[in-house]
């Protein structure tokens, strides 16, 4: 049996890779909702529909627990997802406040997210939950998952968009920075580069694989760790950008590996 991964696109990918190096014996069926990306400007109702349907997809390939590796999407739909299918379900965002907090040394944090997920206040919402004194400065950066979907993670391009869309939060006294959308840590070193030494960047991937290992481990459910997986990459738009990208990124994880690419 899988992991099922979920992303509006490429973005869950950042998760996937965690999930390869802290699990390399699990198998994977990711989609990318390419089609439909980027869900940050749409609504909630919308978001909470098409994720519904990609679990609806999913769970006819009878995975042991689904992943929604997209903020968004968490942020609208993890707690209906739940009530729809019957094995574990988790999100990135709990993940990733629980990252931050165990991280930030001043209590000033960061975040920066879709229009989306910013607008939901998920992120405030799960960093109170566990630390109500923190101070947190939220930001949406609707721009640079536009430029991951299109593979541009650095040059010129990349660095200019970045240091425009961060700009409000360049002289705030923040000691961590959540990177709100698994889009993000495709821009890294551009994110790192206008930040700063002095903030450190939360990806919430490796913290949600993490947290994946527990809940196998909780279920009797880990994989043996001689099983050679096969992966499954899904897209729901135009496959060829989608499967350069994956390679690129996941490169020596799935590298002269059996690995099955498909359009739904
Ligand atoms: N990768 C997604 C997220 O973490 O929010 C969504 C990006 C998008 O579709 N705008």
């Amino acid at each position: 049996q899988a992991i099922a991964i979920l992303d509006s696109g490429v973005g869950g990918l950042t998760v996937v890779k965690e999930v390869m190096r802290q699990l390399p014996q699990e198998k994977i069926i990711y989609f990318g909702d390419t089609a439909r990306a980027p869900y940050g400007p749409r609504n909630a109702e919308e978001v909470k529909l098409f994720t519904t349907q990609i679990v609806e997809y999913l769970i006819h390939f009878n995975p042991k627990m689904i992943v929604i590796a997209c903020n968004t999407a968490t942020a609208v739909a993890l707690e209906h997802i739940r009530t729809l299918v019957s094995v574990p379900v988790i999100g990135v965002i709990t993940p990733g406040a629980r990252a931050a907090i165990k991280t930030t040394r001043s209590g000033k944090v960061g975040v920066i997210g879709t229009e989306g997920t910013i607008r939901s206040g998920a992120y405030e919402k799960a960093l109170r939950m566990i630390s109500p004194q923190l101070e947190i400065e939220s930001l949406a950066c609707p721009d640079l998952v536009t430029i991951v979907e299109n593979g541009i993670f650095s040059g010129d391009r990349a660095h200019n968009i970045v240091e425009r869309s961060l700009q409000p939060l360049v002289d705030c006294p923040i000691d961590c920075l959540i990177l709100g959308c698994t889009h993000y840590p495709f821009l890294i070193d551009e994110i790192s580069d206008v930040m700063g030494p002095n903030v450190a960047l939360i990806s919430s991937a490796e913290e949600t694989a993490r947290e994946i290992s527990t809940v196998l481990y909780h279920n009797n459910a880990l994989a043996s760790s001689n099983s050679e997986p096969v992966h499954h990459f899904f897209c729901s738009g135009e496959p060829v950008i989608f499967k350069k990208i994956t390679e690129a990124w996941l490169k020596d994880h799935i590298y002269g590996k059996p690995v099955v690419w498909q359009v739904p």
